[in-house]
């Protein structure tokens, strides 16, 4: 008798382990009933771009600290500014499995193969920061980030005003250098893009040397020394499409003898405290904002999309524009 109280006991509890886990098995993740039971972690993994400005060290942070802030497994890969890395970075993350991919794409182009796979594995992504140009675009749930093309027409449209007013004396065309980001990515097509757009309007304005710099500042003051040989003083204003090129650029004009955001007048993008304080020192006229900070809307995702609940396609981050005049104000108010 005590040996049947025992076994249908034993069977009661098996049944009802069995039953949990079923139960919980067809749960979306994060999302236990009532609270009641212990929840599974959401597994997210990211695959980051690298660490060549200070704008990505920035996103790092806050995506590494919002994900722990919301009780979110990272699983965080580097790729060092090397697309096979990525890839290989999101296939391992379909091997094991995780509950949501998230990556910022190195370039646009690419990514069809790796993110099928994604999809056949039933593995939704998220795309945070830079877009990809794929055909199929069920193959990414949403991405998360700046409007690159208008922050290039900022950037345009704050020369085309300095040319209007405090440059108004100017003769001649404006020569304008251009250090591009990394070839093939979203922000570095797009501000191209939207501050070509601007300075269309006016003939004076003309592009005269276009490089890519690669975001990092090694080789913006490189490419910044390529320039100012060919070009020297003819050169009056350079477009850097980051802070960090421009901040390379600055000491190569210096090391030119000339005076950066004087003699050449300094456009850049991203806003971090390196630009406020170039502009400050008067070296730098004018950063526009894009914002690295996209941890917490990033991790809002994910727990959306993990318990089940449709995410916007298209989530923009709002930024502003910074000329020298406000740096010494902002700067003490700035994240990152
Ligand atoms: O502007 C640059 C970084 O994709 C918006 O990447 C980002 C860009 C940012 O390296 O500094």
């Amino acid at each position: 008798m005590h040996n049947f109280t025992r076994l249908v006991r034993e069977t009661l509890i098996a049944t009802t382990v069995l039953l949990l886990a079923a139960c919980s098995g067809g749960e979306p993740r994060g999302e236990s009933a009532g609270g009641a039971n212990e929840q599974q972690p959401i597994v997210l993994g990211f695959s980051q771009i690298g660490a060549e400005s200070e704008w990505r060290t920035a996103n790092t942070t806050w995506v590494q600290t919002a994900a722990a802030e919301a009780g979110i497994k990272l699983r965080f890969s580097d790729a060092q500014q090397k697309q096979e890395n990525q890839i290989k970075a999101l296939r391992a993350f379909i091997a094991q499995r995780v509950d949501v991919i998230a990556f910022s794409p190195v370039v646009e182009t690419g990514w069809e193969t790796v993110l099928r796979e994604a999809k056949a594995a039933n593995i939704p992504v998220i795309l945070t920061d830079r877009a990809v140009d794929v055909s199929d675009q069920s193959l990414y749930l949403s991405l998360i980030g700046s409007d690159f093309v208008e922050e290039g027409r900022k950037a345009g449209r704050w020369l085309l005003e300095h040319f209007q007013g405090p440059a108004k004396d100017h003769t001649g065309d404006v020569n304008i250098v251009e250090l591009q980001g990394t070839v093939g990515s979203a922000p570095a097509n797009d501000r191209k893009k939207g501050f070509a757009e601007i300075i269309a309007s006016d003939p004076r304005f003309k592009i005269i040397r276009s490089q890519t710099g690669d975001f990092t500042r090694a080789k913006g003051k490189e490419v910044m020394e390529a320039f100012l040989k060919a070009e020297g003083r003819r050169i009056d204003v350079l477009f850097a499409h980051n802070d960090d090129m421009a901040i390379g650029a600055i000491q190569a004009i210096e090391e030119a003898g000339m005076k950066p955001g004087t003699d050449i007048i300094i456009i850049s993008i991203d806003g971090v405290k390196g630009a406020f304080e170039a502009m400050i020192a008067g070296k730098l006229n004018v950063t526009v904002e894009c914002s690295p900070l996209l941890g917490p809307q990033l991790m809002a995702a994910v727990k959306d999309v993990a318990a089940g609940r449709e995410i916007p396609r298209r989530i923009i981050t709002e930024e502003s524009v910074f000329p020298k005049e406000t740096a010494a104000e902002v700067l003490p108010t700035r994240k990152y």
